[in-house]
């Protein structure tokens, strides 16, 4: 039987590739804004500028985006999130979504 050529391109695209995920911050009443920019700019290589940008559009809109990643660091990025925010006191969570 000749090779199934669409099933060779498709084996290539999955091994070339990887899924990526989105990181997204959510909004909660108690994070400072301060500490928002920080995660940011420290976690996710943000400008000041773009940090303040995405910071606001959280606190408008209850979610921004903060990067796209493989699934482990995504998972690593979340849960840096999770271990910072947690040695400050504050509430503030990030969830992936599969792009
Ligand atoms: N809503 C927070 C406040 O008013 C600020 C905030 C922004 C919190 C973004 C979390 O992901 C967040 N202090």
């Amino acid at each position: 039987m000749a090779p199934n050529s669409e099933y060779e391109l498709k084996d290539a695209t999955l091994l070339s590739y990887p899924k990526k995920y989105k990181v997204f911050l959510l909004n909660d009443d108690y994070t400072a804004m301060e500490f928002v920019v920080e995660i940011l700019t420290t976690l996710f290589h943000k400008s000041t500028e773009e940090a303040e940008k995405i910071m606001l559009e959280i606190h408008k809109k209850d979610k921004g985006l903060c990067g796209v990643f493989t699934h482990e660091i995504a998972e690593t990025k979340v849960m840096q999130v999770f271990k910072k925010a947690k040695k400050s006191g504050y509430p503030l969570k990030a969830t992936m979504e599969e792009e």
